[in-house]
């Protein structure tokens, strides 16, 4: 996968060097390439924003120099594609052009826009802001498939409309949101989103068990984990994970996981409610939970 991430804070991308991410990165799974949004900047203070049209607090990224990155690093389409896509449906099919245009002089670091050939899938424009769709598992799967994302960073109040506007007649655009709370910008969402997603890459996690395993992959949290002493500060695991009775195990942490779901995300379980048995519902019942089984037939 080929990523590349514009930022007024290309600092704040180092931890992608390390850990799995890095190892990734060193083995050629993933192609990450951050740039510093001021490249694309003429004047001398290197301006990225101005204040809001029709007033307020805050400042708003300039469009120019969004403009020329994008320009810079998708490859103008020979078609163009289907408008804004934030549910990542897939309406944007548009073919790329190999012509990709030239970057500003002095864009140090920047990788050729080439890379996406005729008839690649076109890249995807990810922006993270609290006005988006919701980031969830579902969604690190999808953009998990896409060969090549590029993630652009707002800070103050946000980038001009007119750039995703513009952005989104030649390629599929997502804003997304990782939560209901306020960052100083898109930055670290970016990480967020990036370790969810690549993490799915065939080769860079190397174990396909721990990927089907884990909270939210069914629609559950996680049941409880423990590990070496049986008893640690007077406090014993579970005999039931020291039994070596297999199937006991899997029951067990089914439901544990189904016990955490209910008191912790209610709103979860409402929506895996298709998939649970009886004897999930009974687990369930007895710890006093009511849940209403949908009716089929309505
Ligand atoms: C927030 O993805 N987000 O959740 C996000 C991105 C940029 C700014 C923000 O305040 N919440």
């Amino acid at each position: 996968m080929r990523v590349d991430i514009i930022t007024i804070f290309p600092e704040y991308f180092g931890p992608l060097d390390l850990s799995l991410i890095g190892r990734a990165r060193a083995a050629g799974l993933l192609d990450i390439a951050v740039h510093d949004l001021r490249t694309w900047t003429h004047d001398v203070h290197r301006t990225v924003d101005d204040t809001p049209y029709g007033g307020g607090p805050g400042m708003v990224m300039r469009p120019e120099p969004w403009g020329e990155a994008l320009d810079a690093l998708v490859p103008a389409p020979a078609v163009a594609a289907g408008g804004s896509d934030p549910d990542l449906a897939g309406a944007g099919e548009a073919a790329s052009a190999g012509a990709g245009n030239a970057e500003p002089a002095g864009a140090g670091g920047a990788e050729p826009a080439g890379a996406d050939g005729a008839g690649a899938a076109p890249a995807r424009l990810v922006v993270p802001t609290p006005a988006g769709e919701r980031f969830t598992q579902a969604m690190a799967n999808r953009l998990a498939g896409e060969r090549h994302l590029v993630f652009a960073c707002g800070r103050y109040e946000g980038i001009d409309q007119r750039v995703l506007d513009h952005a989104a007649t030649r390629m599929p655009v997502s804003e997304v949101s990782l939560g209901d709370y306020v960052l100083f910008g898109g930055e670290v969402a970016v990480l967020v989103m990036l370790e969810a997603i690549t993490r799915l890459l065939p080769g860079v996690l190397g174990n396909a068990e721990s990927l089907a395993d884990e909270s939210h992959a069914h629609g559950l949290l996680e049941a409880p984990g423990y590990t070496k002493p049986a008893r640690w500060r007077g406090l014993d695991v579970p005999d039931v994970l020291r039994s070596g009775d297999h199937a006991r195990i899997a029951r067990w942490r089914r439901d544990q996981a189904l016990l955490r779901t209910a008191r912790r995300r209610p709103d979860l379980l409402a929506r895996a409610v298709a998939e649970l048995d009886d004897r999930d519902l009974a687990v369930l019942a007895g710890a006093g939970f009511r849940i209403e089984q949908p009716d089929m037939a309505k």
